[in-house]
């Protein structure tokens, strides 16, 4: 038989850059499935034969639409405890940057996950990568970030590698050793960074753990000198490097990540010109996390004009954490980058597709419906679309 399965009576939103509007819509769809990779996609009516003739296995979409599975490009989804407290603290007016400068923030997430074991860690985590696979998510970024000593930062890391492997996800484990400077090291920040590069990245990375490095490069975080430590250690080492950029101030950071080839910048509502430039002459995707904007009530709001005019591919994710978006919606993230962002529902969705594929280096293996393409299909009982962007608070994923 031509195919393992074969799809017919679907819609299809392809999200491949050649398609004629925005979604690549092809009505009336089938998808031919082989190996786990797509290997036919068009018009049902210009199937190469019967669909009986062509698989034993047909399934009826009854007109759903299918789009590709989405991709939470940017997250940290493992950790212990929960940080509700300083959400009322920030409601009655103190500052998330008050409270972390007051040890508080980050470093009470890294007390809790070092205190929790890895199946602690495993357990809480795997609840919260199971309520994003209910909306359609396939493909995960997970940073670690919540240990910041070797142990710990490891721990965070097999639990990364376990989800991957139990649930059958592709993931992309993160290191983020500079997330934030531990207690051990207070006054002595630049210690800490040699120790990640001499030491903790090397390690890790030795034993397989880690697929990119991640930093937190602002004025609560590590500078741009300290972060170009990291990246260059990243580079030796043959890990893609991305930064937690131009969040909270411009430090030029993204600028930094562009050139180290860095596969995404993030958040970045700070980020000037001269940064979009940087970004859009090395091929690094804009990620935007309007979870944390929401979150932390921000009022500026990401350039989104001059990315699309250097054409910097933009890409939407969830952000999850503990701190400053704890959301397991990447939906909900779809309708507040229209909303508070004002990107188009085609732009939202591929940025949570193509996009969000591009910022993880996966753009060959997934983020589009093409020929050659992991078979990672989500169905939707939706009329268009633009309905996964417009309605919020709700889960239309069919059951595939
Ligand atoms: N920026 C963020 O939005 C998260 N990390 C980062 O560097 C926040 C993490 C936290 O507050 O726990
Ligand atoms: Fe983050």
């Amino acid at each position: 038989m031509m195919f393992d399965t074969l799809w017919i009576n679907i819609h299809a939103a392809t999200m491949a850059s050649n398609g004629a509007d925005g979604f690549g819509i092809i009505k009336n769809a089938a998808i031919g499935v082989k190996d786990k990779k797509i290997s036919w996609i068009g018009p049902a009516a210009e199937l190469p034969g019967k669909p009986g003739t062509l698989s034993d296995d047909v399934r009826d979409g009854g007109g759903k639409w299918v789009t590709p599975g989405l991709i939470d490009c940017h997250t940290h989804l493992i950790y212990a405890g929960d940080r509700a407290v300083e959400f009322e603290q920030r409601l009655q007016g103190v500052s998330y940057a008050e409270i972390a400068k007051a040890g508080g923030g980050i470093l009470s997430t890294v007390k809790a996950t070092r205190e929790a074991t890895e199946q602690q860690l495993y357990d809480a985590a795997l609840a919260r990568v199971k309520a994003l696979m209910r909306e359609g998510v396939m493909t995960f970024e997970m940073k670690s970030g919540y240990g910041l000593d070797t142990d710990t930062e490891r721990k965070m890391l097999r639990v990364a590698t376990r989800l991957r492997d139990d649930l059958g996800i592709r993931v992309q484990r993160t290191f983020l050793g500079a997330h934030a400077l531990p207690s051990e090291y207070v006054g002595e920040a630049d210690a800490y960074v040699d120790f990640i590069c001499n030491s903790m990245l090397p390690v890790l990375d030795e034993e397989k753990l880690v697929d990119a490095v991640d930093g937190f490069c602002e004025n609560i975080g590590f500078t741009r000198r300290q972060m170009e430590k990291i990246f260059k250690v990243a580079s030796a080492l043959g890990l893609p490097v991305k930064l937690h950029a131009e969040q909270l101030s411009n430090q030029q950071g993204a600028e930094l990540a562009a050139q180290y080839n860095g596969l995404s910048a993030d958040h970045i509502e700070f980020l000037d010109e001269a940064g979009v430039k940087a970004m859009a002459a090395a091929g690094t995707t804009a990620v935007l996390l309007p979870g944390a904007f929401y979150f932390l009530r921000e009022k500026q709001l990401p350039p989104i004009d001059l990315l699309r005019q250097y054409k910097v591919p933009m890409a939407i994710a969830t952000d999850h954490n503990p701190g400053t978006s704890p959301t397991l919606s990447l939906l909900l993230m779809l309708n507040m980058a229209c909303t508070l962002f004002r990107l188009t529902p085609e732009e939202a969705l591929a940025g949570v597709t193509r996009h969000a594929a591009r910022a993880l280096g996966f753009q060959d293996i997934c983020g589009t419906l093409e020929s050659g393409k992991a078979a990672d299909l989500a169905l939707w009982d939706i009329t268009h679309p633009r309905d996964l962007c417009y309605y919020f608070g709700a889960n239309p994923k069919a059951q595939g």
